[in-house]
C-alpha cells in the first residue's frame, strides 16, 4: 500500500470470516439462525430478554475459540508502522483485533466481552454468560445487558470517527456489505482517496476510488505490505 500519513481503516463482519465467526448475511441473512431484528434491538430485549442474552452468551463463549487470522496481524503491522496516525473503526463486537495485538480499536458497537449495567451505567469486563441475572459488580442489582448497539441505538464516538474520517488520507473498507448506518455512509465522509477490500461488491462499492475482491486474510496483508 501507498504509505499515506493518517489511515482510517473500518472493519466489519468479514474480517473475522477466515477466523470461524459467521458473518450477519453470508448466512442466508440469519444469524446464528435468528433474524437480527429479532436478537439486536432493544423491543427485543423488552420482549424476551432470555432469548437475548442466550443469544449473546453463546456468542461470548466462542470467542476463546478462534483466533485472529492474517487480516488482523496485518493491520498490527500497519499499526507498528503508521502509529497513531492508524485508527482501526469496527462493527465488530469481537475482540480479535485487540487480541492480535491492535491497540487502538474503536468499537462502534461495542463490544461482547463488555457488560453494562442499566442501573447504575457502569461497565464490566465480563467473560461469562449474563443470561442467569448476575450481580452487577457496581451497584449488585441485576440489570447487567450485552454492551452491545442494537439497531435504533446510538452507535459511540461518532464524533471521533467523525473527525477521524475528515482527516483522513485513506479510507479503507474491510469485509463489510454496507448495509448498516451510519458505518455504510463513512465513505461519503472521506476527502481523500477510499479502497474497499472484500469477498464481493459491497452496497456501496461504487462510491470507492478502488475496490478489490477476494478474502480479507489474502488482499490485507498484500495491501499492507
Ligand atoms: C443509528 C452490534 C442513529 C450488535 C450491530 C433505513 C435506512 C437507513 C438506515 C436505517 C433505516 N432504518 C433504520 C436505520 C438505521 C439502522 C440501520 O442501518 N438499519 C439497516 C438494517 C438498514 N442503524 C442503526 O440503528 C444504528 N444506529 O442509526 O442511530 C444515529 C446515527 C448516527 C449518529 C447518531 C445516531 C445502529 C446499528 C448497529 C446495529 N448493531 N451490531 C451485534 O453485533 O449483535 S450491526 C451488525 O450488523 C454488525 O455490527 C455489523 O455492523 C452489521 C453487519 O454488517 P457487516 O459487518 O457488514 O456483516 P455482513 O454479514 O452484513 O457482511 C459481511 C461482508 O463481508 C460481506 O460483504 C461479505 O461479502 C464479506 N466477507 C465475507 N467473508 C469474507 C468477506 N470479506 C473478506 N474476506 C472474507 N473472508
Amino acid at each position: 500500500m501507498r504509505r499515506h500519513q493518517k489511515v482510517v481503516v473500518l472493519t466489519g463482519a468479514g474480517i473475522s470470516a477466515e477466523s470461524g465467526l459467521t458473518t450477519f448475511r453470508d448466512s442466508g441473512g440469519l444469524w446464528e439462525g435468528h433474524d437480527p431484528m429479532q436478537v439486536a434491538t432493544p423491543e427485543a430485549f423488552a420482549h424476551d430478554p432470555d432469548l437475548v442474552q442466550r443469544f449473546y452468551d453463546a456468542r461470548r463463549a466462542a470467542l476463546p475459540r478462534v483466533r485472529p487470522n492474517a487480516a488482523h496481524h496485518a493491520l498490527v503491522r500497519l499499526e507498528e508502522e503508521l502509529g497513531d496516525d492508524l485508527l482501526v473503526v469496527t462493527q465488530n463486537v469481537d475482540d480479535l483485533h485487540e487480541r492480535a495485538g491492535s491497540r487502538r480499536v474503536h468499537h462502534i458497537h461495542g463490544r461482547l466481552r463488555s457488560a453494562w449495567c442499566t442501573a447504575c451505567d457502569s461497565r464490566h469486563e465480563w467473560e461469562g454468560p449474563l443470561a442467569h441475572r448476575p450481580a452487577c459488580p457496581g451497584c449488585g442489582s441485576s440489570a447487567l445487558r450485552p454492551d452491545v448497539v442494537w439497531f435504533g441505538e446510538i452507535p459511540h464516538g461518532m464524533d471521533l470517527v467523525e473527525q477521524a474520517l475528515w482527516e483522513c488520507d485513506l479510507f479503507v473498507s474491510i469485509g463489510t456489505s454496507g448495509t448498516v448506518y451510519p458505518a455504510a455512509a463513512f465513505v461519503h465522509w472521506v476527502r481523500r482517496d477510499t479502497l474497499e477490500l472484500n469477498l464481493e461488491p459491497s452496497t456501496g462499492a461504487g462510491d470507492f476510488a478502488e475496490s478489490r475482491r477476494g478474502p480479507a486474510s489474502r488482499l490485507v496483508p498484500a495491501w499492507v505490505e
